[in-house]
């Protein structure tokens, strides 16, 4: 029996989540095509072959503008120094940029982990792109305990990756139990799915401006249990476009998160769901920590 801590780290939008989804087969962390959709590390945890793989992912690493940024690129960064090994992943369509570079030298701080390099989404990449990018990998970023070309959308790679993974695990140890996938709270994962719905239905600040809290919940015996949940944005004209003409945007938001939460619950529920302006809140410290998001000191 073995076990071991794997954070999972990159530059936003590489395709963190995704591949964690697909390894516990479960969806713990919400995904978009937005660079900066996880904004805390959530656990995904794989028992395989006498293997417990506890991966933890991560918010996109990178300069942050604000308060919010800063707590998700101080998240990431923490969670190098405690954990068995680190997978560094690369979106392999792309050219390694300053982005990579900053996470690399954020990823060499933890001098004495061991670190795998991914590279991602190689379902876009032919042998020959694939054997280029080798090399630009050896040359921009130098070596690594190990090197794992995969797609986490297609699921092709996978076993490579655990294969890999496995001489960094520590033996005889197991942390969590067989049928635990994640440590994320059920509310949690509620207001996540509201904040996914969002992100797959706005563009350009919406999906960042929006934040999720869940502000009372009904405990029904005979009935449905009902939800109020909060929908901040950060302008006025967001809340409208939010809300969409007549409502339908917000309509089609609740419907389609409704419908999640009730197949996570397992019982049919009523949602409502509120928009609410908090100037700027991305850059307010004690809301966001109302919120749950974290700071240093
Ligand atoms: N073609 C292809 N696309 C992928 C792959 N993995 C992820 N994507 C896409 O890349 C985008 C970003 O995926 P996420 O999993 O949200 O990326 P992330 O690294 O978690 O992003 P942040 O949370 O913003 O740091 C989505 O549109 C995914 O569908 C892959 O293996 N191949
Ligand atoms: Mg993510």
């Amino acid at each position: 029996m073995k076990a071991g801590f794997i954070a999972v780290v990159g530059r936003p939008n590489v395709g963190k989540s995704t591949l964690i989804n697909k390894m516990v087969a479960e969806k713990v962390a919400i995904v978009s095509d937005k660079a900066g959709t996880t904004r805390d590390n959530i656990k995904g945890i794989l028992n395989f072959n006498d293997n417990q793989y506890i991966f933890i992912d991560t918010p996109g690493i990178h300069k942050p503008k604000h308060l919010l940024g800063e707590h998700m690129t101080n998240s990431a960064v923490k969670v190098l120094k405690e954990v068995d090994v680190i997978v560094f992943m690369l979106d392999g369509t792309q050219e390694i940029s300053t982005g990579d570079e900053f996470v690399m030298a954020r990823v060499m701080e933890a001098r004495k982990t061991p670190k795998v390099l991914l590279i991602n989404k190689i379902d876009k990449l032919d042998d020959e792109e694939l054997a280029l990018k080798r090399i630009e990998v050896k040359e921009k970023l130098g070596d690594f305990d190990a090197i794992v070309e995969l797609s986490g959308l297609y699921s092709i790679g996978i076993p490579k990756l655990l294969t890999a993974l496995d001489p960094f695990l520590e033996e005889g140890i197991k942390y969590y139990p067989d049928d635990m996938y994640t440590d994320m709270p059920i509310y949690r994962i509620i207001t996540e799915v509201v904040r996914e719905k969002i992100l797959h239905k706005t563009r350009e600040e919406i999906p960042h401006s929006v934040a999720i809290e869940i502000v009372n919940v009904e405990r029904r015996s005979n009935g449905k249990d009902k939800f109020d949940i909060n929908i901040y944005v950060e302008r006025d004209s967001q809340k409208g476009i939010v809300i969409g003409k007549n409502g339908a945007l917000l309509k089609e938001i609740g419907t389609e998160a409704r419908k999640d939460i009730e197949t996570l619950l397992g019982q049919s529920i009523y949602l409502n769901l509120w928009v609410k302006v908090k100037d700027d809140w991305r850059k307010k410290k004690p809301f966001l920590k109302e919120l749950g998001y974290t700071f240093e000191g």
